[in-house]
Formats: structure tokens, C-alpha cells, sequence
């Protein structure tokens, strides 16, 4: 009887190791849909991927669209499922008009992983509501920068005065969080009064305007939260613009490389840099793990490295400077 058991134990482990290298054999299609494609952010995300990518032997497609906009979005992920890719990364440009699109292609088989942005509530895989359907949603921690942002801004301010933020615009994941997450923080300051949100629809020179305006209304004004790359970007020029630099504090999320020669002039105090290469990395990593069959957690989450003045040449920070 035990031999017997042996025998068929050993069986089983053979055609397991034969099981798992025919699947390996199999090159897969992951395709990643940013959320748009002129965007040092997501550019730096498919460096990652790619990496990822050439790591287990798949073919990466990066397609997207030119602006951050479901309308412009949606076609691009249609083409896509119509292709049938065995895996698709997608970066939805909004938390509810990305959820119906997103169904058809998990109706037709095709596995759904999130990165940087989620849809509905970015909680997946619990068998409630109609949004849990992708694998994984794979990202920064947008809440807790945003109260990294707060800190840092209370900090360069002297803990009173008046700041805004500039956002992009509403329904969009990770920007609406780092916006909750620097004004829950903001509410330990009394002494800090936050205005009205100014959304400039992901357009740095509108992001720029507004700070004037903003800046007109209130001479006092003493600092700035840009909650993305072309809004903090923008800020930042509006501040310039307004002869206010070092006046006017910034604090930026993301870290193109403009943003650093603006730390280095003193435009900028600080830059949240998110990982986007580890996204893409482990959003392919995640998506090639579940389709050797195995298991993958629900969501996985990418560090931050803050960068100032002090330690913007420091070659373990300076890694993390976005690629153009
Ligand atoms: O901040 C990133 C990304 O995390 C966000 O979802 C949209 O804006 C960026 O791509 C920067 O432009």
C-alpha cells in the first residue's frame, strides 16, 4: 500500500513539472493601458513592465490614449479586448465610467489587474457590488501621500496660512485620495485654513492660470498642493510666473524631471515620487503568476520616496527621478 502511494505521489509531482513547462512555453500577450501616454509617470511604469515582461518571456502591448479621458480611453481598451490578449493592465481614467467597459472584456475570459487607478471601490475579488471583478489593483498608497503632501506643506508654512489644492478633476481614483488624504491631515493644523480645490483637467497651463487667480483673490496665500505631475508642474509655473517663488511654497506628487530642476531652484520644496516602474513590474509579474496558474493577493502596494533639496543627488533617490 505505501509503495503504492509513493508511486503515485512521484506520478503526480512528474506531471506537474511537465504541466508548468508547457505553460511556460506559451508566450502571452499582456497588454497595459495607461492612462495616457505623454506621461513621464506612465512611461516609467512601462519601463517596468516591459522588464517584467522579457523576464517570464511575454509580449508587452503599451497602447493608450493622448489625454486622461474615459472618452478618449474607452476606444483604446475596446481595440484592445477585440484583440484578445491573454491579460489586461489598465490604469482607468475613472471610477465609474471605466466599470462597464472593463466587464466586457472579464465576460470574455480576458483577465482584468488595475494599476495606479482602480474602478468602484478598488476593493476586488469579495463577490459584492459590480466593480470587485479585476484580479488585483496594484499602486501607491494615494491616501497616505496626501497626507505626506500635508505634513510636508504645514512644515515649509510654519504651520499656519492658506494653501490649496490643484487637482485634476473629480472620479479619478488616486487623485481624489491624495486630495482626502491632505485634507483629513490639514484638519490637525488649526491654524491652516485649505481653499476651494482648483481642477485643471490635467492641463499644466490651465494649473498655472488658476494659481494666479487664486493668488489674486488671496495675497496671502502661502502654498500649493499639486496632487499629480501636470498639476504640480503647473503650480509650480504659476508660482514662477507670479514672482512668488519661495514665497508661494510647492509641494509636488510625481517627479518628472522638471520637477527636480525645480527643487534644485528652489521653485519646488518637495516631490512625492511614486515607483511607477515597480507597478508595471509587478502588474505584469501578477498578471503572468495568475495565468501559470497561480494564486495572486487582491492588491499590492509600491512605496514613495520623498525628494528635497537635500538628497535630490543622492543616487539612491535620484533612481527614482521619472524617466522622459
Ligand atoms: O500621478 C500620476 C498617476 O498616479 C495619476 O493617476 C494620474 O496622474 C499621473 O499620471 C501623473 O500625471
Amino acid at each position: 500500500f505505501l509503495k503504492a502511494t509513493a508511486v503515485a505521489t512521484l506520478a503526480t509531482g512528474v506531471s506537474a513539472v511537465a504541466g508548468s513547462v508547457k505553460a511556460q512555453d506559451k508566450k502571452f500577450t499582456i497588454a497595459l493601458i495607461p492612462g495616457l501616454t505623454t506621461d513621464a509617470f506612465y512611461i516609467t511604469m512601462r519601463k517596468g513592465a516591459e522588464a517584467a515582461a522579457k523576464a517570464v518571456g511575454a509580449e508587452l502591448v503599451f497602447q493608450g490614449a493622448p489625454d486622461f479621458n474615459p472618452v478618449t480611453q474607452v476606444p483604446v481598451l475596446d481595440a484592445i479586448i477585440a484583440k484578445k490578449p491573454d491579460a489586461i493592465l489598465i490604469a482607468p481614467t475613472d471610477k465609474d465610467q471605466l466599470i462597464q467597459p472593463l466587464k466586457k472584456a472579464a465576460d470574455a475570459g480576458i483577465p482584468v489587474i488595475t494599476v495606479d487607478t482602480f474602478i468602484g471601490t478598488g476593493v476586488y475579488q469579495t463577490g459584492k457590488g459590480d466593480a470587485d471583478f479585476p484580479l488585483s489593483y496594484i499602486a501607491s498608497d494615494n491616501l497616505l501621500g496626501g497626507a505626506i503632501a500635508a505634513r510636508a506643506l504645514a512644515k515649509a508654512i510654519g504651520e499656519k496660512g492658506k494653501v490649496y489644492v490643484s487637482n485634476v478633476k473629480p472620479g479619478i481614483s488616486t487623485t481624489d485620495q491624495r486630495e482626502q488624504g491632505f485634507k483629513d491631515e490639514m484638519k490637525k493644523y488649526p491654524n491652516i485654513s485649505v481653499l476651494e480645490t482648483q481642477y485643471n483637467d490635467d492641463d499644466a497651463n490651465k494649473a498655472a492660470s488658476q494659481l494666479q487667480a487664486v493668488y489674486a483673490r488671496n495675497s496671502d496665500l502661502d502654498g500649493v498642493f499639486g496632487a499629480n505631475l501636470f498639476s504640480a508642474l503647473g503650480a509650480a509655473n504659476g508660482v514662477q510666473q507670479a514672482g512668488q517663488t519661495g514665497k508661494i511654497r510647492v509641494v509636488a506628487f510625481d517627479a518628472p524631471t522638471t520637477i527636480v530642476d525645480n527643487i534644485n531652484s528652489g521653485l519646488v520644496d518637495l516631490a512625492i515620487a511614486q515607483h511607477p516602474a515597480e507597478i508595471g513590474y509587478f502588474g505584469v509579474m501578477a498578471a503572468f503568476a495568475h495565468l501559470t496558474g497561480n494564486s495572486i493577493p487582491t492588491s499590492i502596494g509600491t512605496g514613495f520616496t520623498v525628494i528635497d533639496k537635500s538628497n535630490v543627488t543622492d543616487k539612491n533617490v535620484a533612481k527614482f527621478i521619472y524617466s522622459d
